[in-house]
């Protein structure tokens, strides 16, 4: 991208482009933001040889699974970002759960932009209606995205409800 530096240009340093830097070819970088509340959603990701990738555990950027999340943000907003390194070959899961739960996930303000070599391609939006602590978004296969888009109980690839405990919460 193109940056354009301007006395008082204060707005260009905001762009998303900046908080998520160059993807490669290959590569695929997922952002998940939000509102206020809840506080705490997480990004999880499946690759096709089915290793989880959330905070509880990152994965790697540079080793199988050639994916890995930066940062478990715990206090609104986000950003947290999945990067994977090098799409492998088969289809990948990518769901958002709601960890604290004070809140629906319909009400989030929940955002999930997908970028690859050539910027920003995809663009979800949490659900305005839907119950279940699961926002399914979407599978991924070859760099070809489809749409799941909904709220459910169940993740799309672990019927497991129960998700580890973090430290001191
Ligand atoms: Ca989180």
């Amino acid at each position: 991208m193109t940056v354009f530096v301007e006395e008082d240009a204060t707005t260009e340093i905001e762009t998303p482009a900046m908080i998520a830097p160059t993807v490669g070819t290959g590569q695929v970088r997922i952002v998940l933001s939000w509102g206020a509340e809840p506080r705490d959603l997480d990004s999880h990701l499946w690759t096709p040889s089915d290793y989880h990738v959330y905070y509880g555990d990152e994965g790697a950027a540079d080793a199988s699974p050639w994916a890995w999340l930066d940062v478990d943000d715990v206090t609104s907003y986000g950003p947290e970002t999945i990067t994977i390194t090098s799409v492998q070959s088969g289809t990948y899961y990518y769901s958002v759960h709601n960890y604290s739960g004070e809140h629906p996930l319909s009400q989030s303000g929940a955002k999930v932009e997908v970028y690859n070599h050539s910027g920003l391609v995809r663009t979800f939006y949490v659900p305005a209606s839907g119950t279940g602590d699961w926002w399914n978004i979407f599978s991924m296969n070859g760099g070809a995205i489809t749409t799941i888009n909904a709220i459910a109980d169940d993740s799309s690839r672990l019927m497991d409800r129960t998700m580890p405990p973090k430290a001191g919460q």
